[in-house]
C-alpha cells in the first residue's frame, strides 16, 4: 500500500478507536487511560501518527496533515464531551448516595452556656427579685479595696504576698500608685466598698464575679473561682434581715431542700460575723461568711453609723452550683471536657 493511502488508513482506525473508547470510559479512571493512549503528548497514538506524517512525500503532506487535524479536533472534542458526561454523572450518584430520606436525621451539635454563668445569670434573678440590683467593680485591685476599707490593716495574715496574687508589673506601671500595689482580688468584698463610695445610702447591690487566691486545687478549692457579694445598708437594717434574706435565696436556689445553718465567726469587715453553711451529702459545706458591716467600714467609706447599719455576706458560686446539681469536684467546671458540659 502506497505511504499515503497507509498512513490514512492507520488515522481512520485511531479516530474510531479513540471515539469508540472515550464513549465508553464510565469514570475519570477510564478516561485518563483513553486519554493517555491516544492523546498522549510522548507515545499517543496521534503523536506516532504526526511523526509518521512527517515521514510522507512533501506533496503529500497538505492532504495528510489537513485529515490528522480534524482526527485530532474531533478526539480532542470526543475527551472534552466525555469528562463533562462523568462529571455529571458521578456528581448525581454522590448526591443520591449523601441523601437517604430514609436515615434519621442529624441532629446539629447546640452550643450552651457554662454552668457558672447560667448561675450567675439565675443568681442576678433570684436577688434582683429580692430587691438587690447588680454593681461591678474590677478584678485587679488597689489594697485599700480589697484590704484597708475592709479594716484588714497592712499587718493582718490576709495581706501576706503568700496568700494573695500581687502585680508587680501593674504597680511599676502605675508611679501615682506607688505606695498601694496592685493585686487580683481576693474577694468581691472590694465592690462593697466601691459602691458605698459613690453611693449616698440606702443601698441594696449583689455583685458576681471572679476572685483569686493561691489556693492548692481540691475538690472544693480553686485558685480562681466566683464570689456573690450581697449588702444591703439603711436604717434599722439588722441581724435578723440577714438570715431572712439568706433564707429565702436558699429557698428560692434550692427550692425546699435548702437548708442552711449559721456558725459564729470573724470576719475583720463585720461584726457580729458568721458562716453559712448548706446541707449537702449528709453534712454541711461552707457556702459563704456574711455579717453586719462593721462601724469603721461604714465610716472608712463616709457614711455615719449611728444613723446607717447593714449586713454583706460573700458567697462561693461555684459550691452553690455543686450542690445545686451533684457536681462532687470543683475542678470539674474548668476542665473543659465536653461530657461534663453537656449534662447542663
Ligand atoms: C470571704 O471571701 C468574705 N469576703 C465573705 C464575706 C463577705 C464575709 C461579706 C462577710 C461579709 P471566705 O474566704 O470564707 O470569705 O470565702 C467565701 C466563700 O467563698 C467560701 O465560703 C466558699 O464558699 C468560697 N471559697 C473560698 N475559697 C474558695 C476556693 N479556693 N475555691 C472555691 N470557693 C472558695
Amino acid at each position: 500500500m502506497p505511504a499515503l493511502a497507509q498512513f490514512l488508513h492507520e488515522l481512520d482506525a485511531v479516530e474510531h478507536a479513540a471515539l469508540a473508547a472515550l464513549a465508553a470510559a464510565a469514570d475519570a479512571h477510564a478516561l485518563e487511560a483513553a486519554r493517555v493512549q491516544f492523546l498522549g503528548a510522548r507515545s499517543g497514538r496521534l503523536k506516532e501518527l504526526q511523526q509518521a506524517l512527517a515521514q510522507l512525500a512533501r506533496d503529500e503532506k497538505p492532504a495528510a496533515g489537513k485529515r490528522f487535524n480534524e482526527v485530532k479536533a474531533r478526539v480532542e472534542e470526543a475527551l472534552a464531551a466525555a469528562r463533562q458526561r462523568v462529571e455529571q454523572q458521578k456528581s448525581a450518584t454522590t448526591h443520591e448516595a449523601a441523601f437517604d430520606p430514609t436515615l434519621p436525621g442529624r441532629r446539629p451539635r447546640l452550643g450552651h452556656l457554662h454552668p457558672i454563668t447560667r448561675t450567675i445569670d439565675e443568681l442576678k434573678d433570684i436577688m434582683g427579685r429580692l430587691g438587690f440590683s447588680v454593681a461591678d467593680g474590677p478584678e485587679v485591685e488597689d489594697e485599700w479595696h480589697n484590704f484597708e476599707a475592709l479594716n484588714i490593716p497592712p499587718a493582718h495574715p490576709a495581706r501576706d504576698p503568700l496568700e494573695n496574687f500581687y502585680l508587680a508589673a501593674a504597680v511599676a506601671a502605675r508611679p501615682d500608685r506607688a505606695a498601694s500595689p496592685l493585686l487580683l482580688r481576693s474577694q468581691t468584698s472590694t465592690v462593697q466598698i466601691r459602691v458605698m463610695e459613690r453611693t449616698p445610702p440606702p443601698v441594696r447591690i449583689i455583685s458576681v464575679g471572679r476572685v483569686y487566691r493561691p489556693d492548692t486545687a481540691d475538690a472544693t478549692h480553686y485558685p480562681m473561682f466566683h464570689q456573690m457579694e450581697g449588702l444591703w445598708v439603711d436604717r434599722h437594717v439588722t441581724m435578723a434581715d440577714l438570715k431572712s434574706v439568706l433564707r429565702l435565696f436558699a429557698a428560692c436556689y434550692f427550692g425546699g431542700e435548702g437548708h442552711i445553718r449559721f456558725r459564729p465567726s470573724f470576719f475583720p469587715f463585720t461584726e457580729p460575723s458568721v458562716e453559712v453553711d448548706m446541707a449537702w451529702n449528709q453534712g454541711w459545706i461552707e457556702m459563704g461568711g456574711a455579717g453586719m458591716v462593721d462601724p469603721h467600714v461604714l465610716a472608712a467609706v463616709g457614711y455615719d453609723p449611728e444613723e446607717y447599719t447593714g449586713f454583706a455576706f460573700g458567697l462561693g458560686v461555684e459550691r452553690l452550683c455543686m450542690r445545686r446539681y451533684q457536681v462532687e469536684d470543683i475542678r470539674e467546671f474548668y476542665k473543659n471536657d465536653v461530657r461534663f458540659l453537656r449534662k447542663f
